[in-house]
């Protein structure tokens, strides 16, 4: 039934009920309250200030647990005071009235929040209805294709293989049940934490609302306000964790096949990237590496002498990741461990009936481990004992919606048994239904846990193609199966920017596109523009043309390769830009309004102008690529406001203002006059950097096992009056996690400029014990108003050297921190 004929009941079913039944009870608590009204109860809980979490029920409270949540953060609390209309704290106010019509405010008054209609139930389907303003937009939700702004569209979350996916499909790989509301300049999240089939509509069905609901499950959300994008995104990952910092090298260029096959040709491939220096540092094997697609083991025709091929890689500076499916093949009596064992233990998931459910995947009939039992996710982990031993340095989870053959659901019946026996949840069997949407994320958690264990102090890498909030603990992610087109290429960017807003930072796509074969260009451009994405991995199908760098002749390999070694050089800045992730949840490829969300009066996202091409890398770095990749007329360039340089000239490309009207028609042509046009070129992607950034740049290196021969260079874009002027240095070992016990090295940068144009850089002392490569500092000026005569280290003349209309100097880094002057 649609909701509108739920609607037309609702009227009617309270109208005949007893007045008395309607009156509302609210009960104050020390964090919030609880109002009951005709058997149905609301809580309110404030867990921190800023952060509610929202939960319904008709009977009895559902249990209290969460697969996404961290435990320390669903049961944190917030005093709050009781008011007449319900409650605040310092930063909220929190309003219930008749019919359980939850408004929330911030401090101001300003509605941030409010309900449309009282909860909608029919049977245990729901759906939560809230008002929409007219400039209200919505961000995350994961995976889903498509739009950057997810305002009019529609989604389900339902965990799908889809092969070839293509713009309009939904739902696809993933459910992560977060999204970011803007509205007029104020942004909040909601996580949705359902784990069953929900559905989010954001103004499809009316545009005077948006709702979410789920078949089944608690009604559960958690509110997180801002008011600024960057708190929004702290607080989700403070609600479901940060996700940790992945090792050095997975920032590096990575190439991978369905399948390098044998072992020759892997060989081959890591042959040739070294003879034609194009920088790289991992390669991937898909499952024909394995004998008959069975998970766990490796072909003996194919590859002999596994142990002795990751060892040749690692000579060569390759990491090896190897796919590992979810899926066990069901083989009695063949002397398949994983299968002996899992059955031994009690692992796999069961029929209604008690027996052991099957489906096919790639090795034919499969059985299938229930990870919400403790106990099986920790011997699921064990299974990757010998490729640890063999030097595997990562681990690639596919097929986990979980994907399986012959059904037209493209999974397993609804109705497969789980049985539930993990620490905080109550021990109890659960379909199907429930879990699905969650069994990507404990399939990652098995395999994130399990390598730690047998590599106790080394970062696990580890690759999912399913999951839920939470996911970015265990797992990096990818999108799938895209397809080798211009318009793939092009979605890349909103759908990246998407899963940093729903925690996935360590993201990627697979470059050049999965399913068909790319152009000679495409590849080209796809290889250019995911230089700046987090992850630069190159995938692509099984009969499909080779994708390789090298594959369409030195002129295009040679643009693929200066992009690749771009990369590289920018790898002190990635790096740094990761670990920011991995403490505060600050997504490394950011939508423009994140960083500027006041970019415009009206609090619009700036984004909404670019239809979600352009990106910024970080803070600093602005990537500008063409809208309409496949077209060669010129396009719009819309940079934020500040001062803007082009990062490969250093040129000034401009200094944009806010514009401060509310007027839309005034407001775009203001815009309009602040446009540049660019004009498309097979070898460029236009990137900009902000003036006043200090980004920190590495010699060219091969591989991250290289050690850069050179100084560091910070990079200092000279500021416009009155803006601020930072930058960081993080580095590490790149691969332990002793960063986390003070082994890391962090150095911030400052400048400013004096009235008469004399720039001085400080530097802060290092920070952390961790020792780094360089000796050396760099400091190069980058669009100073006139060319700095002298400069001078701690009050000491220094030389001045020049390289175009650049300045530099070169110095002794002092661990203890400098001041430097250019006058
Ligand atoms: O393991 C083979 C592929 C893999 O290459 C791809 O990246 C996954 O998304 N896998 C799907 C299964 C087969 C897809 C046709």
């Amino acid at each position: 039934m649609s909701r509108c004929a739920v609607r037309l009941l609702f009227p009617t079913a309270v109208f005949l009920l007893p007045l008395a039944a309607l009156a509302q009870q609210i009960r104050a608590t020390p964090n919030g309250l609880t109002a009951t009204e005709d058997g149905t109860t609301l809580e309110v809980t404030a867990l921190q200030a800023d952060k509610l979490r929202i939960r319904e029920w008709r009977s009895a409270p559902p249990e209290d647990a969460s697969w996404a949540v961290l435990p320390a953060s669903r049961t944190s609390r917030a005093t709050v005071a009781a008011d007449v209309r319900g409650f605040h704290t310092d930063k909220l106010s929190v309003e219930i009235s008749t019919g359980l019509h939850l408004i929330i405010r911030d401090h101001h008054g300003n509605v941030l929040q409010e309900d449309s209609t009282p909860v909608q139930w029919r049977g245990e389907t729901f759906h939560i209805y809230k008002q929409r303003g007219e400039n209200e937009h919505f961000f995350g939700l994961g995976d889903k294709p498509g739009p950057l702004d997810r305002a009019g569209q529609e989604f389900t979350m339902w965990n799908t293989d889809d092969f070839g996916w293509q713009e309009s499909s939904d739902p696809i790989y993933k459910s992560i049940p977060f999204f970011m509301d803007v509205k007029d300049g104020r942004s909040f999240g909601i996580l949705f934490d359902n784990t069953w089939r929900t559905s989010f509509d954001f103004g499809r069905e009316s545009a005077q609302e948006y709702n979410f609901g789920s078949q089944g499950g608690p009604v559960d959300y958690y509110f997180l306000y801002g008011p600024e994008p960057k708190q929004v995104m702290a607080s989700y990952a403070w609600l479901t964790g940060p996700a940790p910092l992945p090792p050095l090298w997975s920032f590096g260029f990575q190439q991978s096949r369905y399948t390098y096959s044998p072992a020759s040709q892997l060989l081959d491939v890591a042959a040739h990237l070294r003879k034609d220096k194009i920088p790289a540092d991992a390669l991937w094997l898909d499952i024909d590496f394995q004998k008959n697609n069975m998970p766990f083991t490796v072909d003996p025709v194919g590859f002999p002498k596994f142990p002795e091929l990751v060892q040749q890689l690692a000579k060569e500076h390759f990491h090896l990741i190897v796919i590992a499916d979810t899926h066990i093949a069901d083989k009695p009596n063949a002397g398949y461990v994983p299968y002996d064992s899992g059955t031994a233990g009690d692992h796999f998931l069961k029929n209604p009936d008690g027996t052991t459910y099957v489906g096919k995947v790639w090795p034919g009939d499969s059985v299938f481990p229930d990870y919400t039992q403790a106990r099986t996710r920790k011997w699921f982990g064990t299974l990757y004992k010998d490729f640890v031993a063999d030097g595997v340095s990562g681990f690639w989870d596919d097929m986990n919606e979980p994907a399986v053959f012959r059904y037209p659901s493209k999974t397993m019946p609804l109705d497969t048994q789980h049985r539930i026996d993990e620490p905080g949840f109550a021990k109890r069997t659960a379909s199907h239904r429930e879990v699905h949407n969650i069994y990507g994320l404990l399939n990652s958690q098995a395999s994130y846990d399990g390598v730690l264990a047998l590599r106790p102090n080394e970062r696990p890498y580890v690759m999912t193609r399913a999951t839920y909030a939470g996911g970015q603990r265990y797992a990096v992610t990818w999108t799938g199966d895209n397809s080798s087109t211009w318009n793939h290429m092009r979605m890349t960017t909103p759908q990246l920017i998407n899963l940093g807003i729903s925690g996935f930072s360590f993201a990627g796509a697979d470059v050049g596109g999965f399913a068909g074969s790319p152009p000679a260009d495409l590849l080209t451009k796809w290889l250019e523009i995911a230089a700046f994405q987090p992850i630069d991995r190159d995938h692509s199908a099984k009969g499909t043309r080779m994708h390789e760098p090298w594959v369409d002749g030195p002129e295009q390999e040679a643009i693929r390769k200066r992009f690749i070694e771009e990369r590289y050089r920018l790898l002190p800045y990635m790096y740094t830009v990761a670990e920011e992730t991995s403490r505060d949840g600050m997504p490394m490829m950011r939508p423009l309004f994140m960083e500027f969300p006041h970019a415009t009066a009206d609090g619009s996202p700036m984004d909404l102008v670019t239809g979600g091409a352009e990106f910024l890398l970080g803070s600093d770095l602005l990537i500008a690529p063409n809208p309409s990749p496949e077209e060669v007329a010129p396009y719009e360039l819309h940079l934020p406001p500040g001062t803007w340089y082009d990062y490969w000239t250093g040129a000034r490309a401009g200094t944009r203002s806010v514009v401060q009207t509310r007027d839309s028609e005034v407001r775009d042509s203001l815009l309009a006059s602040q446009q540049t046009m660019l004009t498309p070129e097979l070898a460029k992607v236009p990137v900009y950097a902000r003036g006043g950034a200090i980004l920190p740049l590495q010699p060219l290196v091969q591989n991250t096992d290289e050690t850069p021969n050179g100084p560091l260079t910070l990079r200092v874009y000279v500021p416009s009056a009155g803006e601020s002027c930072s930058g960081t240095v993080y580095s590490d070992d790149g691969h332990s996690l002793n960063y986390r016990k003070g082994d890391f090295f962090r150095m911030n940068a400052s400048c400013s400029v004096s009235a008469d144009g004399l720039l001085s850089v400080t530097l802060d002392p290092a920070e952390g014990r961790y020792k780094p490569w360089f000796k050396q500092l760099r400091i190069e000026l980058v669009g100073s108003q006139r060319a700095p005569q002298r400069a001078s280290i701690d009050g000491k003349e220094a030389a001045l050297a020049s390289t175009g209309a650049v300045p530099s100097i070169t110095f002794d880094w002092n661990a203890k921190g400098s001041r430097i002057t250019f006058q």
